[in-house]
């Protein structure tokens, strides 16, 4: 049996060491030149100096909203000595530490870029391109990963009356430092992570930041810097500077920041793959894991909202079970179903279609049927209740979250406390 799996991210690194440890022949095709995915930072913005895609949304001074005690992999912990949270170098290490410790790297062909994914009888054929040599490359395998990442592809709306705007407009994708925005009138729409860490760095040397969301759904909380403001949603563009809010206010601005998300998007799956990718999508999936029409498929890291790397271990020790043969899978009606009635459940919580991958503070919920239903090592308790309270703490307190430091006490119970730099 031979497995391609496609990207050396957190995600693909994961894979690789779960399906290599099978004794199964494993190739890993990724389009950069080294490991790490979004932890890469690059200041390389839209296209790369070969003329693709920049993959990565990295940007200088990013430290991680999750503390490193969840942020490793179930058995094999961050080793860092000192606080919780750490930056972007430190974790580009640590992804380092980690293929190197389970000997990944002669496993993996950087520098590739898959263009296409195509059923072949019951294989898979796979065409990539070298960046560097521009030479074609292809291959059959029997088992294909997709481990591709999905903060690559920006959504952008436009604003009413957009064309009329003058100054800068970008998304948070293409930010890397807040150097540009010295002395502007910066205007930072959306509040999820991105636009709150963005916001909150840009106001350390903008002269005014004002930050745009839906103030109906979700109260951000906590200190703000005295030159940031929050309003609600942009009603339109005036004129070359001026934009309006729901409330009727109006400021101008030299830059707008739209920091509203990603879309899932695999631009090299052939039409025969038979996935439906949608904005927020993707269908049909067994466990937001497994293609139920050919399980030879299988994508890890759909899920988001959720402590990334310990569920890329579990989704891919998951897929082993299956692949070395210890589980088989129900029947298609069966995982149909199974996804149908989480879909149901998702819509009796309040979830939009939007959110049909969304975990949250419910991933131990998916994280224990998992476990149960391949019988494999669950992950621990502790972890989903680290989750939370640093998610928590984000919404709280913004400004201070990060001074807090984690221990891990036993499978169920951690204790906090304040951390001097
Ligand atoms: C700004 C930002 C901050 C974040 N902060 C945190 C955090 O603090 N904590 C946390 O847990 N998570 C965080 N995340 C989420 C982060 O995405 C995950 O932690 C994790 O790194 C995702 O891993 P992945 O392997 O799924 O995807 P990626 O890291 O995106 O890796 C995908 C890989 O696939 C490769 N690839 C893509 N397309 C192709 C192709 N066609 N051919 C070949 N190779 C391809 C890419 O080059 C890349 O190396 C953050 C994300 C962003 C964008
Ligand atoms: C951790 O803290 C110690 C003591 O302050 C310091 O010497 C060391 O360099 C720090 N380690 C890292 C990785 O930051
Ligand atoms: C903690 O969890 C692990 C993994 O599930 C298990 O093997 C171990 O026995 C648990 N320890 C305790 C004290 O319950
Ligand atoms: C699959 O194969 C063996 C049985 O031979 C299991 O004991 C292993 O744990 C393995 N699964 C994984 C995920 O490694």
């Amino acid at each position: 049996m031979r497995v391609a799996i496609i990207g050396a991210g957190a995600a693909g690194l994961a894979s690789a060491r779960h399906v290599s440890a099978q004794g199964i022949e494993c190739e890993v095709i990724e389009m950069g030149s080294e490991v790490g995915g979004t932890w890469v930072y690059t200041d390389e913005v839209g296209t790369d100096r070969f003329g693709y895609p920049v993959h990565t949304a990295m940007y200088k001074g990013l430290r991680a909203n999750l503390p490193k005690e969840i942020m490793g992999f179930p058995d094999f912990p961050i080793p860092e000595p000192n606080g919780s949270y750490l930056d972007q170098a430190t974790i580009l290490r640590f992804l380092n530490l980690y293929a190197e410790h389970f000997n990944l790297k002669p496993l993996i062909k950087f520098n590739h870029i898959v263009t296409e994914v195509r059923p072949n009888a019951d294989k898979w054929s796979i065409k990539a391109k070298n960046k560097i040599t521009k030479t074609e490359f292809a291959s059959i395998y029997d088992v294909v990963m997709i481990c591709t990442g999905h903060y690559n592809t920006p959504i952008s709306p436009s604003l009413s009356g957009q064309e009329k705007f003058k100054g800068h407009v970008m998304h948070s994708h293409q930010y890397r430092s807040n150097k540009p925005f010295q002395n502007q009138r910066v205007l930072v729409i959306g509040a999820g992570p991105s636009g709150l860490d963005v916001a909150f760095q840009v106001a350390e040397i903008a002269q005014q930041v004002v930050l745009s969301y839906d103030m109906t759904k979700k109260e951000v909380k906590g200190e703000y810097p005295s030159n940031l403001v929050k309003k609600p949603q942009v009603l339109r563009v005036k004129d070359k500077e001026h934009v309006e809010f729901v409330d009727g206010s109006c400021c101008s601005f030299d830059t707008i920041i739209y920091c509203t998300g990603y879309r899932y998007n695999f631009p090299f799956l052939h039409h025969d793959c038979g996935v439906s990718v949608g904005d927020f999508h993707v269908r049909p999936l067994y466990k937001h894991l497994i293609h139920i029409e050919k399980p030879t498929m299988c994508f890890i890291g759909i899920p988001y909202y959720v402590g990334a790397f310990q569920m890329f271990d579990i989704q891919a020790r998951f897929y082993c079970q299956y692949l070395n043969g210890s589980m088989s899978l129900p029947t298609k009606e069966m995982m149909y179903k199974d996804t149908e009635e989480d879909v149901v459940k998702r819509k009796n919580k309040g979830y939009s279609e939007k959110q049909m991958h969304l975990l949250g503070h419910d991933q131990q919920t998916y994280f224990e049927e998992l476990a149960s239903t391949a019988k494999i090592t669950p992950i621990l308790p502790v972890i989903c209740k680290i989750w939370s309270d640093s998610d928590n703490s984000f919404y709280k307190d913004l400004k201070n979250f990060r001074k807090y430091k984690y221990r891990i006490l036993n499978n169920n119970t951690f204790v906090s406390e304040r951390y001097i730099e």
